[in-house]
């Protein structure tokens, strides 16, 4: 069953605040700037932008997401885990999908970390949490992460379009994937990826005219558009920046 996309999809693109980082890499990522560390402040961040939706893990969702429920969409991520394990990644589902829709999500999120040793665990679960999500309409992101020591180049053009072309095989409605390093390797990774829309990620902060620079030319590829935290919070003006994004993803701006 076709899920309905237009819910975070705006002149075609989508552009997604990620805050989830608390849990991935810990607090210091936001010790660029002291209001990151506020998950109001970064909602009402991508509220004042008009971003297409931001990715909680479930305790922000239940403790900061309620009075901006009617402003900005929901999307849950269902897994993860910490920095402090060292080793092939296993991320862990830590909520249900009956979980993020009563916290008010419209989607999912779910990381696999392809070629990891745990890769059939990620790929078994997230074929149940797709069938659930289909189930109660909610829309699926796979977050497409070749990672583990059977990984070579994990950010390789070649890499990255097999994690793309995964998510389409698994029925994932949108992959994210990191950014391959150009234009025409993206524009690779989304043709590869057929029916699934391609989510690029921001990774660590650029200078700002690189990032708007790497915003361009992840529009320009036909990618669907990102879901981005660290350049938009970690910046030194983080309304204008998101606004500028915004600009760029929905309205073509230079
Ligand atoms: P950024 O734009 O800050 O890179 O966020 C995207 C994201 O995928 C987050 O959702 C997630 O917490 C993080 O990157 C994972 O980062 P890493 O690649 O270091 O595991």
């Amino acid at each position: 069953m076709e899920v309905d996309l237009s819910k975070i999809t705006t002149n075609g693109h989508t552009l997604l605040m990620a805050y989830d980082q608390g849990l991935e890499h810990g607090p210091e990522d936001f010790l660029a700037s002291k209001e990151s560390m506020k998950p109001g402040f970064v909602l009402d961040l991508a509220v004042k932008a008009n971003f297409n939706g931001i990715i909680l893990q479930k305790g922000i969702a239940e403790k900061y997401y309620p009075s901006s429920q009617n402003k900005i969409p929901l999307i849950v991520k269902l897994n993860g885990k910490t920095k402090l394990k060292k080793g092939d990644p296993l991320s862990t589902q830590v909520c249900s999908v009956k979980e993020a829709k009563e916290l008010g999500a419209i989607g999912v999120g779910y990381t696999i970390y392809l070629g990891s040793e745990f890769e059939s665990k990620m790929l078994a679960q997230f074929g149940k949490i797709e069938q659930e999500a289909e189930k109660q309409g909610l829309i699926v992101i796979a977050w497409m992460y070749p990672r583990g020591e059977a990984v070579k180049n994990p950010k390789s053009e070649k890499t990255i379009t097999y994690a793309a072309r995964t998510g389409l095989e698994l029925g994932a409605d949108f992959v994210k994937v990191n950014y391959p390093g150009s234009i025409k390797a993206l524009s690779r990774v989304v043709k590869v990826a057929g029916k699934t829309k391609v989510l690029v990620s921001g990774g660590k902060k650029l200078t700002q005219e690189k990032f708007f620079v790497r915003v361009k030319d992840i529009l320009t590829s036909g990618a669907a558009g990102l879901a981005v935290g660290r350049n938009i919070w970690q910046a030194k003006t983080p309304l204008k920046v998101a606004r500028a994004v915004e600009k760029i993803v929905h309205h073509s701006s230079s």
